[in-house]
């Protein structure tokens, strides 16, 4: 028998076989495989062929947004870069084996924090590397910020203190760990200072939390 991925050239006469490992070259794509038989008296067949799909290229995954921190909840787009299955999971675990790993279908509504995994599998199994995608959802009533901060020292570690005033003209201190706390009077505010390039506000009426 002969093989051919063009019908046109042919590998050398061989012994037939069932089956017989071929390596297909070129690019990824629809392909064909043709093989020629020659009979007991000598006579060669009419070629034959049967069709593959080739893909040896693994898809890749990206979000829209991507992570970051926002002060309104967001839809969340995945999209791959060749028609694939998506898993994904919103509290960081592996979506290819966590319990929580969900199929995507249409956008992801975020409305707290979150932080996004996902992967591709394409049509023959190739499967992408893991996106991950941290969100920052902020929100809840905003605190306005009376010249943001009026006192930062620097010798503090390993965050500067800073006090923070608001236009009610209550003011808080950052602890060492960079948060500062508001008393329930104006609604719990927590928050980290010192990562961002002025503070944001985060409203807490059920309690405080750290971020
Ligand atoms: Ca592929």
């Amino acid at each position: 028998m002969m093989i051919s991925d063009n019908g046109v050239g042919w590998s050398p006469p061989e012994p037939y076989a069932t089956s017989r490992p071929w390596t297909l070259s070129g690019n990824d794509g629809p392909r064909r495989v043709f093989a020629r038989y020659r009979s007991g008296l000598g006579f060669w067949s009419g070629s034959c062929f049967d069709s593959i799909l080739l893909d040896t290229t693994a898809p890749r995954v990206s979000a829209s947004p991507t992570g970051g921190t926002y002060m309104e909840a967001q839809y969340i787009a995945l999209t791959a870069s060749e028609p694939s299955t998506i898993r994904y999971t919103l509290d960081g675990s592996d979506p290819a084996n966590s319990p929580t790993a969900q199929t995507y279908g249409a956008p992801i509504l975020i409305t707290t924090d979150a932080k996004l995994s996902a992967i591709a599998t394409d049509a023959v199994g190739l499967r992408s590397g893991t996106l991950a995608e941290s969100y920052e959802i902020c929100t809840g009533t905003s605190l306005g910020l009376s010249g943001y901060v009026f006192d930062a020292t620097r010798q503090n570690s390993p965050m500067p203190l800073v006090v923070i005033s608001l236009e009610t003209g209550q003011t808080a201190t950052t602890n060492t760990s960079g948060y500062y706390t508001f008393p329930p009077a104006t609604g719990l505010v927590h928050h980290r200072f010192g990562d961002r390039p002025h503070a944001r506000l985060r409203h807490l009426p059920g309690g405080s939390q750290a971020l």
